[in-house]
């Protein structure tokens, strides 16, 4: 056995007990997870040879934060079944002790005591993550804007690099170091080819450099057309010996700045991005000279199956018909990036039936924890249980991304409430086991309110109130499966009837709704565009039918009659007009819990929720009022007279354009102004 001697360091300051943040962390421009209360007590006894810069991190950490009984750090030895970057702990009264098999586990476990001081004390608890890579993806240009970000401008200020370094650097690494991201795509998947330029790369490894330490990789998103534009190559065509020695050199370029550089991430022939097909190659002899590149260095490439095309049937079949015949044909370090559903991260979305089909390929999930289209940082919709919605479907595969909702706001997130969706994505990465409400819990009680002083009926209120927002979105967005109703461009408000000139049928509302004086919905039944038939049996047969499709995806997979019976006994058409209420009737419920929770919410993260919440209302009902009148002049059947005296004249809201780009929440005086 290793002769282990303890090294006692004893700190004398504060008396605030850590693992309770203040409440109202949310607010204050504070990551709302991590520990910021000072302690006095901190004692930590680091394993004879273990000394990293991530161990002092650790240390730091517990010497800054933890309150509890001395803390024992130990290195496992190989009998020790502690999987890669796992940690274990148990704790009594008289001291703590971490087991991790490397540096990163110890730091994780520091981080899990951190977030409950009793983690360990009713006997040993075992940790592991669950997916290896557990990523954010940052739409982020070199501009500074960020595509479909609605809190502010890019952390990263590309300009002010490699000199200058935000404080916000080291947050950040420390926020999702915190909840296990261990790697950052760093730039939009729509990207520019500058990134790959010595300039910048000086400046990402300024960045690898400060997140080293906390674990956490970075990579970059690569323009397929690359050697073209840094290097006026003529071709790009990834068969050509030298482009491949173009892609090869910028790897090793690369590595010598970066050495733990994580690899590429690449969105190719898609939305008018380039790729191999450009020269009549395929996605895998593109994936394949890029990760031929990167192995030496042992990086990935994660190559997206985001693809489709204006000229073929059904958009929800693309992704699927694209790469299934391409199964087995991937190199060792290629994994396909899929987006959770067939189409494009709609509120509700069956999962993508490539999951189930790639048997012989990696394959990872890529989630979108940026509000595209579930109200941006105006409304709340805690996005967990659409997410173990998607785990109930799909598991298990091999890594995890999401889109991040993160930038340079005072609040991180724009919506102070949907750093929950950040800390959300960070957990089910790291344990996709656990429950939407485990982790709303574990949220709350941290960044919002102090659970101990929250009388049981107002926390219970606000739980409720995360667990149900996603749904309350979906009821008075597009429920029943409906999907792309919305606003060409920025994706915030309602347009069933959109139509402008020369734009994609695929980008229209009309495509996937198809009301007619028969019914509503896109019929992929066998009869169909047939998409089910890209799901396995038994799910296949299930889906098929009218009468055993579950009714949350009814009319994604079929296009029902207006007095189709459903299960409740009401028609389609009164189901519908059921579900636009309850939506509307979810967010004034949301309000009254709200103003019930006010004495034990900090006045300001108050009074910033509590506006948002009147504009989410107000576009919950915007919503209503343009979807069901909309579809009531093909249905011909009546809205319920209480919601019909309510509503806006359908006329007034077909006249509504927001004047917003891609990168902005419309703000409430816009919106106001509009309506
Ligand atoms: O969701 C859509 C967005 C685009 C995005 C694209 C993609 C980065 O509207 O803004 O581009 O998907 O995922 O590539």
């Amino acid at each position: 056995m290793r002769h282990i001697k303890f090294l006692y360091i004893i700190f004398l300051l504060s008396l605030i007990s850590c693992g309770s943040a203040d409440t109202g962390n949310a607010a204050k421009g504070t990551i709302s997870w991590l520990p910021y209360a000072s302690t006095d007590k901190g004692q930590v006894c680091v394993d004879e040879g273990i000394s990293s810069p991530t161990i002092d991190i650790a240390c730091r950490e517990l010497r800054g934060h933890w309150d509890g009984a001395p803390v024992n750090i130990h290195r496992t030895t190989d009998g020790d079944a502690i999987g890669k970057n796992g940690f274990a702990i148990s704790q009594s009264d008289s001291q703590v002790d971490i087991y991790a098999p490397d540096d990163l586990g110890i730091l994780y476990g520091v981080y899990a005591l951190l977030r409950n001081p009793e983690l360990g004390r009713d006997g040993r608890v075992e940790e592991s993550p669950f997916y290896d890579l557990r990523l954010l993806n940052h739409w982020d240009n070199l501009n500074g804007t960020i595509e479909r970000g609605y809190a502010g401008k890019s952390l990263w200020k590309w300009e002010e690099l490699p000199d200058s370094v935000s404080p916000r650097y080291e947050e950040y690494a420390r926020a999702n170091a915190a909840i296990g991201i261990n790697g950052a795509v760093l730039n939009n998947v729509n990207a520019s080819p500058k990134i790959l330029s010595e300039e910048y790369l000086k400046k990402v490894a300024v960045l690898a450099d400060i997140f080293r330490p906390y674990g956490i990789k970075v990579y970059l998103s690569v323009n397929f057309a690359s050697p073209m534009v840094l290097d006026s190559l003529p071709t790009a065509d990834p068969l050509n010996p030298e482009v491949v020695k173009w892609w090869t050199g910028k790897a090793d370029e690369i590595y010598s700045l970066i050495p733990d550089f994580g690899g590429f991430l690449v969105k190719a022939n898609s939305e008018g991005q380039p790729g191999p097909m450009d020269f009549g190659r395929t996605h895998a002899d593109g994936a394949n000279m890029l990760a031929e590149a990167l192995k030496p260095h042992d990086g990935v490439v994660m190559w997206r199956a985001f693809v489709y095309s204006p000229a073929d049937a059904d958009r929800a079949k693309q992704a699927y018909l694209e790469f299934q015949p391409l199964d087995g044909k991937f190199a060792d370090n290629v994994i396909i990036q899929i987006k959770n559903g067939p189409v494009d991260f709609q509120p509700r979305e069956p999962y993508s039936p490539l999951f189930s089909a790639m048997a012989q390929t990696d394959v990872m999930a890529e989630f979108q924890i940026t509000q595209e289209y579930l109200g941006h940082a105006n409304h709340l919709a805690y996005l967990a249980p659409m997410w173990t919605e998607f785990f109930d479907y799909v598991q298990p595969f091999d890594a995890i991304a999401g889109v991040a909702n993160i930038g340079d706001d005072d609040n991180w997130t724009g919506h102070p409430l949907a750093q929950a969706n950040w800390y959300a994505f960070g957990r089910l990465a790291w344990n996709p086991q656990l429950t939407s409400t485990q982790i709303a819990d574990e949220w709350l009680s941290m960044a919002l309110v102090d659970k101990a002083r929250t009388p049981e009926d107002v926390y219970e209120s606000l739980l409720g109130m995360f667990d149900t927002s996603r749904e309350a979105v979906v009821d008075y967005m597009m429920p029943l499966g409906l999907h792309h109703l919305f606003a060409f461009g920025h994706h915030y408000g309602p347009e069933p009837w959109c139509d402008v000139e020369g734009a994609r049928p695929d980008w229209l509302p009309k495509y996937y709704h198809r009301a007619d004086s028969i019914g509503l919905g896109f019929d992929r039944s066998p009869s169909g565009s047939n998409a089910v038939g890209q799901y396995p049996e038994p799910l296949r047969s299930q889906l098929a039918s009218v009468e055993t499709c579950p009714e949350e995806f009814l009319l994604w997979f079929h296009h029902v009659p207006w007095s189709h019976r459903m299960k409740s006994g009401n028609t389609l058409w009164e189901e519908l007009c059921i579900a636009y209420q309850r939506g509307v009737e979810k967010v004034e419920e949301y309000q009254q819990t709200w103003e019930k929770a006010e004495p034990y919410i900090s006045p300001e993260l108050y009074a910033d929720v509590e506006t948002r919440l009147a504009t989410q209302l107000k576009d919950a009902k915007w919503w209503r009022d343009a979807c069901l009148q909309y579809f009531a002049q093909y249905s011909k059947m009546p809205i319920p007279a209480e919601i019909a005296s309510e509503m806006r004249p359908l006329e007034e809201l077909m006249k509504i354009h927001l004047p917003i780009t891609n990168y902005k929440s419309p703000t409430p005086a816009l919106l106001d102004s509009l309506r």
